[in-house]
Order: structure tokens, then sequence, then C-alpha cells
């Protein structure tokens, strides 16, 4: 899809993303919420760069999403990064806080949806994370459903994750993506994954181990004129993953904690990672890096298989 002229001013490519697509080597996009309201620092920079470094290293250029300057930047910098990610200054970025944050010149880390308006925007088919937004628990009762599920329905960008947190309602989240029309893909598993866990209890659409498989659905579904995301769950590997019992258990702690201080909008997901971080005394850190990592690999495996498809 071309880039709408009135578009064009707000965006800006790093050097590094000039360069590859001057090259014709395929882009991955990434987050930056992870980065800025997700993980604590210094490790969020530290994984940031140890995923930038998972996608070169399969052969395509990451571009690290973020708003700088008054601009949507498809790539940072080193430096820029280290900024977003040390100074806790960065606004959390969805859809509608886009057009605000843009026109102001502060600075704001793209969640899932904004990240996704970036991607195609920038004409970037591929977005690896660690997990995506989701129906809430309760939402009959709050509403709460991540702007990250309306984003998939609507904007043209394959999404590679691992899973969906259980502090989500993950049946309810699948379906409202079926309703959607948003394909849900599940590797080397027949369920959706639950990100620190790898197994959701649900049934993904597919399962697709091969990327060049996944590629051709990817491909099949945007020649057709459908527009929206594809979501591929990568399973945190074995060796990472939380016990069950464990992780579900300062999940409802979590959650609890949230409901009794009334926690509510934008601020429910990054009150909820960051009891779970301090409730699992760090651990849950770690598999968060490792998933993130691991989905980068596949996540770049698909944008070569896109990439050479499209040659
Ligand atoms: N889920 C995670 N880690 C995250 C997020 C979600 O496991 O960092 C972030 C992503 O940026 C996602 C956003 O797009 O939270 C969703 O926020 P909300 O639930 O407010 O829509
Ligand atoms: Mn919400």
């Amino acid at each position: 899809m071309p880039l709408p002229d009135t578009a064009r001013p707000w965006l800006v490519d790093s050097p590094a993303v000039a360069a590859a697509r001057a090259a014709g080597r395929p882009l991955v996009a990434l987050e930056s919420t992870i980065v800025a309201h997700g993980m604590p620092y210094p490790e969020n920079v530290r994984t940031a760069r140890e995923v930038e470094a998972v996608i070169r290293t399969h052969g395509a250029e990451p571009a690290t999403i973020a708003v700088m300057d008054g601009r949507l930047r498809i790539g940072l910098a080193d430096d820029e990064l280290e900024l977003l990610g040390r100074s806790g200054q960065a606004q959390k970025v969805s859809r509608r806080d886009l057009p605000a944050v843009l026109a102001s010149g502060e600075m704001g880390a793209t969640t899932v949806s904004a990240t996704m308006i970036g991607a195609q925007l920038a004409g970037i088919e591929v977005f690896v994370t660690g997990g995506i937004g989701g129906v809430h628990r309760q939402a009959q009762q709050t509403m709460d459903i991540s702007a990250d599920l309306q984003e998939l329905a609507r904007t043209s960008v394959a999404v590679v994750c691992a899973g969906a947190k259980s502090i989500l309602d993950i049946g309810l989240t699948l379906e409202y993506l079926e309703t959607h029309g948003v394909p849900v893909i599940s590797v080397g598993q027949e369920n959706f994954p639950a990100f620190y866990t790898r197994d959701s209890g649900y049934k993904a659409d597919r399962r697709v181990d091969d990327p060049a498989v996944m590629a051709r659905i990817v491909r099949t579904k945007w020649d057709l004129g459908l527009k929206g995301g594809v979501v591929v769950g990568v399973p945190v590997p074995e060796s990472d993953a939380m016990a069950r019992d464990e992780i579900d258990a300062i999940i409802e702690q979590a959650l609890s904690e949230a409901q009794s201080r009334g926690i509510a909008g934008k601020e429910v997901t990054p009150f909820l990672l960051a009891r779970i971080k301090a409730l699992t005394g760090g651990r849950s850190l770690a598999a968060n890096i490792a998933l993130v990592k691991n989905n980068a690999a596949m996540g770049a495996k698909l944008a070569m298989e896109l990439g050479r498809g499209r040659g």
C-alpha cells in the first residue's frame, strides 16, 4: 500500500533502515512500549539490542518504531533506544494517542496498535513483539478490549508474538479475532500459546511450522484484498517457560490488586505487568526476554520468505 502524501512528513527512516531499504533487505518492525513500559532498565535496552541482533543474524533489518521529535521514527539508533528505555518519559501510544503525541513533539512508545500503523505506513509487513493485548477478563463489565485487536482487524501487518498473557481472557480474545477475520497461526503445536506458558488451552485456527507456508498464507490474504493482520503465536522455549500453577496464582493476585486499587484505562496493562514482575521476583522477566528473542528469529524468517516471494 503506497504511503499517503499527507503522512510522508510525519515519518522518518533511521539510516540503517534506509540502507536496508535501498539494498532490498526485508524489514521487521519492533514496538517500543515493551521497552519503555514493559521491562525495567537496563534489561529493556539490552533486550531490545539483542532482539535487533537476532533479526540481523537472519538477514533482515530491525525497525524499532517510536515517536520522537514530532516524527514517527522507523528505526532507532542505539542512543535513542537508550533514551527511550532509561528516561521513563515516554508516553504509552496506541492508535488513539498517536495524533496528539506526534503533534506535541513529546516522546512516545508505541504499543502493538500504533506500531502496526507505523509499520504499514512504512511498508513493513512483519512485526515482532512479546505479547499482544486482548479482551480483558471481566470485559463484559469494563468493556476493556485492547486497541490491538481492532488494529489487527484493519491494518495489514503480520504480528509474531508468544500469544497473550492470561491477565486477559484468551478465549474471548480469540473469539474477537475470529469475528474480525484475523487468522491465528500457532507454531509447533495446535494450541495458541499463553506467553509465560506454552499452552493457553485454546486451539489456534491452524498449526503452521514452516515460515514459507506461513508467508503464503499471509500473502494470499493480502492478495485477496482482505485487509488486516495475521497473528503468529510462537510458544516460549520449553526451557524458559514458567510453571503454570505458579504464574496463574500470581496473575490472580495482580488482577485483584488492580481491581481493589481501581486501576483503569491504559494503566491496566502496565500495572499488571509491573506487579507480575515484582511478584515473580524477576523470573517472569527472564521468560519474557527469552520469548521475545525467540519470536524475533521466527519474524525474521517470515520476513525473508515474504521478501523472497516478492523478489
Ligand atoms: N502484553 C505484554 N507485554 C506488553 C504489552 C502487552 O505481555 O508490553 C503492551 C504492548 O505494547 C501492547 C499493550 O500493545 O501493552 C497493550 O496495552 P492495552 O492493554 O492497554 O491495550
Ligand atoms: Mn485497555
